[in-house]
C-alpha cells in the first residue's frame, strides 16, 4: 500500500510523516535515496511531500519525494559547502522581531526580507513582546510597522502574553505552510503555543543577563493549525549567508528601492555615487527610509566581497 504525506519532523535518521487523514507515522528513508543526495545534509526536509510504502500496518518507508516548489537553505557560512534544507514548500514566512529582549536590527529584518523575496516567499512581519515595550519602543515599533506595511509586507504589533494584535495576525495565516523565523528568544514557540494551545511546546527562558535567547528549539517542526494550514517552528537564527546573486540584482529584492531605481539615469546604477541616481535623490528627500538604504548597501557590499568575514547582525 502507498500513501502520500507531509514531513512534519526530522530527527536525523527518522522522519514523522502526517498523512492527509491526519495520522502520523515515524519512517526511515529508502536506501536508494540516501546515496543519491550528497550536497545537503538532509535529503528529506520538513515540508516535503513524500510517498510512503507500507511494510505492514505500522511501519512505512519513504520511497519518493515530490519535487519541491521552493526550499530554504541554511549554510553556516558563505564558504560552507554543505547546505541544510531548513524547510521545503513554504507558502510564507512569518518573521518575528523584537524591539528589545532581544533586539532585532533593521539590517537583520531587511536581509531576511531580501532573501525571502529572492526565493519568492512572501513575508509577514510581527514585532512581539509589545507588553514589555516602553512608550518610545512602542512608538518606534509602530513606525517600523508603517514602514514595512508601505513596502508591501503585512506587519503587526503583537504579544503572546496580552494577546494584542493576534486577531489581525490570524487573518494573515491562511492556507499552507507558514515558517516562523527570527532570533532565539523572540517568542516563535510561544506564538505557536498561543495559536495552538494543545501543542504545548517547550519555550525557553530569556536570559536577562546575556540579553539573548537560549536556543530552546533545536529542530524544526510542523504544527497543524487548522484545516490545510500549518505553522513551522524553527530554531533561532543569528544571521544569513549572502544570497547567491549578482550585485546588480540586489535592488530587485528591495521593492521600495526597485520602484524608484527605474528612474536612475544609468541602467547599471549602483545607487552609491552615480549622477542622476533617483534612489539617492529619493533618500535625500525622504521617500526612501535611511535604514532601508543602509541595508541595501550592507547586502551590496556582501555581494561584492562574499568572503569577507562579517559578524552576525
Ligand atoms: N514579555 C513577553 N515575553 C514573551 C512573549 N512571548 C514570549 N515571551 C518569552 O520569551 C522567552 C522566549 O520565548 P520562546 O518562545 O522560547 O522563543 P523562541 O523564539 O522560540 O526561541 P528559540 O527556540 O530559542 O529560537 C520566554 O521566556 C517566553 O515566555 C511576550 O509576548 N511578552
Ligand atoms: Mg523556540
Ligand atoms: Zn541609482
Amino acid at each position: 500500500m502507498e500513501l502520500q504525506g507531509l514531513v512534519t519532523r526530522n530527527t536525523g535518521s527518522r522522519y514523522d510523516v502526517r498523512t492527509y487523514e491526519g495520522k502520523t507515522f515515524t519512517c526511515t528513508l529508502s536506501n536508494a535515496y540516501r546515496l543519491r543526495e550528497i550536497r545537503t545534509t538532509n535529503p528529506v526536509a520538513i515540508g516535503d511531500i513524500v510517498t510512503l510504502s507500507f511494510l505492514n500496518d505500522a511501519t512505512a518507508i519513504i520511497t519518493a519525494i515530490a519535487p519541491r516548489r521552493n526550499y530554504i537553505i541554511r549554510r553556516s557560512t558563505n564558504l560552507s559547502k554543505e547546505a541544510h534544507i531548513l524547510a521545503a514548500n513554504i507558502d510564507r514566512a512569518l518573521l518575528l522581531a523584537n524591539l528589545n529582549h532581544p533586539p532585532t536590527t533593521t539590517i537583520f529584518i531587511d536581509r531576511f526580507l531580501a532573501t525571502a523575496t529572492a526565493y519568492n516567499i512572501p513575508v509577514i512581519l510581527a514585532f512581539n513582546k509589545s507588553d514589555r515595550y516602553t512608550a518610545s519602543e512602542r512608538t518606534e515599533s509602530l513606525r517600523l510597522i508603517e514602514l514595512y506595511g508601505s513596502i508591501g509586507y503585512p506587519s503587526h504589533l503583537i504579544s503572546t502574553y496580552s494577546g494584542e494584535g493576534m486577531d489581525d495576525l490570524r487573518t494573515d495565516l491562511t492556507e499552507g505552510l507558514t515558517l516562523l523565523s527570527g532570533h532565539s528568544g523572540v517568542g516563535k514557540t510561544s506564538l505557536i503555543n498561543y495559536l495552538v494551545p494543545h501543542a504545548k511546546l517547550p519555550v525557553g527562558e530569556f536570559s536577562e543577563h546575556h540579553h539573548r535567547g537560549t536556543h530552546t528549539t533545536t529542530i524544526s517542526l510542523v504544527v497543524p493549525y487548522f484545516q490545510g494550514t500549518y505553522l513551522i517552528d524553527s530554531p533561532g537564527i543569528k544571521g544569513f549567508a549572502t544570497i547567491d546573486i549578482g550585485s546588480q540584482e540586489v535592488t530587485h529584492y528591495f521593492p521600495d528601492l526597485f520602484r524608484i531605481a527605474q528612474e536612475c539615469r544609468f541602467d547599471n546604477c549602483t545607487h552609491r555615487h552615480e549622477p542622476g541616481c533617483a534612489v539617492l535623490e529619493a533618500l535625500h528627500d525622504g521617500r526612501i527610509y535611511p535604514s532601508r538604504y543602509k541595508s541595501y548597501l550592507n547586502i551590496f557590499e556582501d555581494v561584492l566581497h562574499p568572503n569577507r568575514y562579517r559578524p552576525p547582525h
